[in-house]
């Protein structure tokens, strides 16, 4: 028989949302765990996780519907309609078999943020199973963190992803985060606007304060010459997609990836493992009108910098247009920002938070270089490389840096590498 999946209670006097994404179709197999759709609520994704594997029979809502708290989503068959223990969900009734997991910290953010005491339900002592989402235990996994010292927030105590993040951020600040500064009343002094932080901004405060309080950065500066690029660019351009600077360094990152694989990995302190990546997605950051999108260019090292340059054209359209999934986002290995269309001598990018390393671009400009006894004007790109210093040292991010730019002062050794 089949089991009904229900909205559950998205936060304290929330009384549902709009669904913005719908993961799964009548007939998939779902596991315990898996979202199966994802829901905006108070301008923050929320996914609604399958609360056991089974088979989906119905799914009753759409992108673009709005749900109510309690209405039915989606019925599964299969799995007892009970979650498994490996979900960690003690003593299961039928109405807890719905359950939320947030997509990103939000909830967590703000909370610390607003200085106000968690909600929380106390730690689990030893010996109990705690109550935690598949993602969660991972999270907690990759910062070495015992979820049993995290107190939940979740219904019957269950750990979500924001009480970790809120945890290692209170770890982070020295166990007991201060309350936040309260706010002058600004109108005394003149006429303000009052506008709400929306969901991406949100989400992006959160990945970067996120990063910025679990990675130890470091940013690492060099400059490449891209002379001999930026004509060759030129001499291309009625022969198809544009060639863009971002595109060359994507292609040259792929290759100098593979000689330095730590650049191309994530940290999981809690095995004590650094996971090495075998393939080279990489995120490239798209400024627009809504803000930061990171969407991800997939498997660079197979592709030709006209296709890296054409798929990279595509993607930044479809973010621009809104037309991006939160699936265009995810799984990349590094991740690179360029500035340098709007301006600046460099800046130090904030790692891209479960990668290691992010490399910023700022503005190529034409500069005297000393070249057999005098000087010529060279056209030279400022490169950021900003890393997490616990994975890697100073001397090999100056040896990344240094072998990236020769590659790009000399693209034609590109064609020696697969
Ligand atoms: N140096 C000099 N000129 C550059 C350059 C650089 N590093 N990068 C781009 N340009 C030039 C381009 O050649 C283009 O000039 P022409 O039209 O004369 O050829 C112009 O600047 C605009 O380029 P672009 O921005 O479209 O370049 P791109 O296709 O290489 O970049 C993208 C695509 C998506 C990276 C870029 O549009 C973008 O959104 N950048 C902002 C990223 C961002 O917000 N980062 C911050 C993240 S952290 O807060």
């Amino acid at each position: 028989m089949a089991t009904e999946v229900k909205l559950p209670a998205l936060g304290e006097n929330v009384e549902g949302g709009d669904v913005i994404d719908v993961r799964v179709k009548p007939g998939d197999e779902v596991k315990e765990g898996q979202p199966l759709i994802e829901v905006e609520a108070e301008k923050s994704a929320v996914e609604v996780p399958s609360p056991f594997a089974g088979r989906i029979v119905q799914v009753l809502v759409k992108k673009g519907d709005k749900v109510g708290t309690g209405q039915t989503v989606a019925t599964i068959e299969g799995g007892n309609g009970k979650p498994t223990a490996a979900h960690g969900m003690a003593k299961p009734k039928a109405e807890t078999a719905k359950m939320a997991v947030p997509a990103e910290d939000t909830a967590g953010a703000k909370r610390h943020a607003e200085g106000a005491k968690p909600q929380a339900a106390p730690a689990a002592s030893d010996g109990d199973i705690v109550p935690a989402g598949p993602a969660t235990r991972k999270l907690a996994r990759e910062w070495g963190l015992d979820l049993g010292q995290v107190p939940g927030s979740g219904p019957m105590g269950r750990v979500t992803q924001d009480d970790v993040k809120g945890y290692v951020r209170e770890l982070a600040s020295g166990g007991s985060h201060p309350p936040a500064a309260s706010l002058p009343n600004f109108e005394q002094w003149g006429p303000v606007e009052r506008k709400p932080f929306d969901s991406i901004r949100k989400k992006t405060a959160d990945q970067v304060t996120l990063a910025w309080t679990t990675i130890p950065h470091v940013t690492q500066h060099d400059l490449a010459d891209i002379s001999d690029i930026d004509a060759f660019r030129k001499q291309q351009e009625s022969k198809g997609p544009k060639l863009t600077v971002t595109a060359f360094v994507l292609k040259a990152l792929a290759i100098v990836l593979k000689q330095f694989p730590q650049f191309n990995a994530s940290l999981d302190s809690a095995q004590g493992q650094l996971i090495l990546k075998g393939y080279y997605h990489f995120g490239v950051a798209v400024d627009t009108e809504r803000g930061l999108l990171v969407p991800v260019l997939r498997n660079v090292d197979k592709k030709s910098v006209r296709e890296i340059a054409k798929e990279m054209a595509e993607l930044a359209e479809r973010a621009r247009l809104k037309k991006i999934t939160a699936d265009d986002m995810r799984g990349g290995t590094f991740t690179v920002s360029n500035l340098g269309g709007i301006g600046g001598t460099g800046f130090a990018p904030i790692v891209n938070y479960p990668e290691v390393a992010i490399l910023g671009l700022s503005r190529a400009r034409l500069q005297p270089v000393h070249r057999e006894g005098q000087f010529v004007p060279r056209l030279l790109l400022p490169m950021s490389l900003s890393y997490d210093h616990r994975v890697i040292d100073g001397a090999d991010a100056a040896r990344f840096t240094r072998r990236l730019a020769e590659m790009l002062e000399n693209p034609l050794v590109m064609l020696l590498h697969a």
